[in-house]
């Protein structure tokens, strides 16, 4: 392997991506094992685990599943220290896990609110100040937030996800400014619009078969003219992972397409 290709390995590191069991997560934890890397991962549901577990074989990929929800700070503790005995400490944290509501702002409860910022926000201070212990001991650590098009944009209907989206934006600055001197860094992806699960309500063809209303408008404010992959943000994760980022730190790395850039084609 050259020289420059090395600053990319992930050799012999422990990769946790929270709420890898499917969409974003896994297409994050599979370029990362391609990169070397011992994937750990964790969901809320056994069924969701099973399926995951064996799509990670599937791929050839050894990975570990734990049951947790990333909102529950006993559990991630648990988590954490099982990981670290049974592997060796995380030195990559991808906080993940992430929920969207999209309700008018006006009819939106208090509690739905919370829910988001709990799992968009403030699981990602939880999980991350788990793991923070061991990396600044070992003086080496990559933690990498994903964030969004609203953590830079507002629209109709998603007031709590962009809330928290926005602040991720501002944990990942701060991670960085206070932890920098332990050799940890901190950075963020910006996905662009991908195709998930938690996007499939916007790309749901309409009763005549012509496409939703929001991909349409998508692909217009798109100046690749299509939806993201989850494989798209791969090679930003393996990159933010690993040696060759040591002096990146507090950056969001949008892969969008171009969307931030465009003001739209012309109607
Ligand atoms: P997704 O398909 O809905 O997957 C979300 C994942 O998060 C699932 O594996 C889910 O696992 C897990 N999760 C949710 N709440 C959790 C909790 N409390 N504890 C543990 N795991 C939890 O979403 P996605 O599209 O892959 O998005 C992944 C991340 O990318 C999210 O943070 C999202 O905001 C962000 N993002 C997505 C897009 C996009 O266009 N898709 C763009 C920008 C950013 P279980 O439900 O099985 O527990
Ligand atoms: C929405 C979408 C977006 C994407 C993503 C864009 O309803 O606008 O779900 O929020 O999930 O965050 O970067």
């Amino acid at each position: 392997m050259s020289d420059i290709m090395k600053k990319f390995s992930l050799e012999g590191k422990v990769a946790l991506v929270t709420g890898a069991a499917y969409g974003i997560g896994f297409a994050i934890a599979e370029g990362l094992a391609a990169a070397g890397a011992k994937i750990v991962f964790n969901c809320r549901g056994q069924e969701h685990m099973d399926k995951a577990l064996a799509d990670y074989k599937a791929k050839g990929i050894d990975a570990k599943g734990y049951i947790c929800d990333v909102t529950k700070e006993d559990e991630v503790k648990k988590m954490v220290a099982s990981i670290k005995e049974e592997m060796g400490s995380v030195d990559i944290l991808v906080n993940n896990a992430g929920i969207i509501k999209r309700i008018p702002m006006a009819e939106m409860s208090v509690e739905d609110f919370r829910q988001v910022i709990d799992i968009d926000l403030t699981a990602a201070f939880i999980v991350s100040k788990a793991v923070l212990p061991d990396m600044m001991e070992k003086r080496s650590g990559k933690i990498i937030n994903i964030c969004s098009m609203m953590s830079e944009l507002g629209r109709e209907t998603v007031s709590a996800y962009a809330s928290a989206k926005g602040g991720l934006k501002m944990l990942t600055r701060n991670i960085a400014s206070e932890y920098g001197g332990y050799n940890i860094q901190c950075n963020g992806i910006g996905p662009g619009y991908i195709a998930t699960p938690q996007t499939a309500p916007l790309r749901e063809r309409q009763a005549d078969g012509s496409r939703h209303p929001f991909d349409s408008f998508i692909i217009a404010k798109t100046p690749a003219e299509r939806w993201g992959d989850p494989e798209d943000l791969m090679g930003a994760a393996v990159f933010l992972a690993s040696p060759a980022s040591d002096f990146v730190n507090g950056h969001i790395l949008y892969v969008d397409g171009g969307i931030l850039a465009y003001i739209g084609k012309q109607p």
